[in-house]
């Protein structure tokens, strides 16, 4: 009787399986990887009897997975808070999906537990971006505001450490970083004993948000402006968060940002000014792998010749005189 824990790589990830761990001990395979690594459920080669724990990848991409298992006779313990559209209704299917705005994986273990090991959750929350559901669920720990903040930190980090398009992005496998989480009751004990990882995952963040800073915007003018990100291991930690930053900065303004893809062309993301939020899904789809919504959209691979055509369309799309 094997069991498997499957997992996402990022903050909310890692601190959901260490909470279902700490409250019930077992040695398990562990299958995890970037945060953009998320179907993942069908590298579990589980058997009839084994048990499998999945948390913090959609339901929805991993679907097919789920249902292979099911019908093997294996056990599943899911806990998700991303798509679930698709969820079946299994006897071997356990655990809580809930895909509310405001609410995490690990919040969803806490739950579970209730509220056996909150402190990660905290961090989870935070690491996720949630700082509201955070302090909500810090709150009956009356926890001071020093505290507080350490878990912050905390779980940015542990979740900076996810970003990235390959492992070798990452400061740490998580996989690796989830085993040096695994012996610690509580957050406050890890950051005592793993200074030196923190040490470095601080100073990898902040390396990062310097060659950001002092990235110039390749073409722009007053309707917006347009991005290019160097073909290197920091761009592709930091350009997953990169467009909602300076779409938050300048809001009267369209942004796009590009960076090298796989096939030698650019990975497009287009935000539309956030005051008018239209024509970013009508500028992308123009291009064969364009995509999105009015506000956000996306092409995954432009060809290096059509950079010139984007840019034009770009500023004609979003200059003041067009509808
Ligand atoms: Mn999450």
């Amino acid at each position: 009787m094997a069991r498997i824990d499957v997992f996402n790589g990022d903050a909310d990830g890692i601190c959901a399986l260490h909470q279902l761990r700490l409250a019930e001990p077992a040695e398990a395979t562990l299958i995890t990887g970037p945060k953009r690594a998320i179907d993942l459920l069908q590298r579990a080669h589980a058997q009839a009897g084994d048990t499998v724990t999945v948390c913090d990848i959609s339901l929805d991409v991993n679907a097919t997975a789920l249902r292979d298992l099911l019908a093997r006779g294996i056990d599943v313990l899911y806990f998700d808070h991303h798509a679930a559209t698709q969820r079946p209704a299994h006897p071997n299917l356990r655990g809580a999906i809930d895909t509310s705005p405001d609410i995490c994986t690990s919040a969803l273990v806490d739950r579970f537990l209730n509220g056996a090991h909150r402190a990660w959750a905290v961090v989870a929350a935070f690491g996720d971006g949630m700082p509201s559901l955070a302090q909500r669920l810090a709150e009956p720990l009356q926890i001071g505001t020093r505290h507080l903040q350490q878990l912050r930190e905390l779980g940015e980090l542990l979740n900076y450490n996810a970003y990235g398009e390959h492992l070798a992005d990452l400061l740490i496998h998580p996989e690796q970083l989830y085993r040096l989480v695994a012996p610690h009751g509580n957050p406050a004990s890890f950051m005592e004993q793993e200074t030196l990882l923190v040490t470095q995952l601080r100073a990898l963040r902040a390396a990062d948000a310097e060659h950001l800073r002092a990235l110039q915007p390749k073409f722009a003018n007053d309707a917006g402006a347009v991005y290019l990100l160097p073909d290197a291991s920091w761009s592709r930690r930091v350009r997953g968060d990169f467009s909602n930053k300076i779409a938050q900065r300048e809001p009267t303004q369209a942004h796009a940002v590009l960076s090298v893809n796989e096939q030698g062309g650019y990975m497009v993301s287009v935000r539309a000014p956030l005051a008018r939020n239209v024509g970013a899904d009508t500028l992308c789809k123009r291009f064969a792998s364009g995509g999105g919504r009015a506000a956000a959209a996306g092409i995954n691979h432009l060809d290096t010749d059509q950079l010139e055509a984007f840019v034009a369309q770009f500023f004609a799309q979003f200059s003041p005189s067009s509808p």
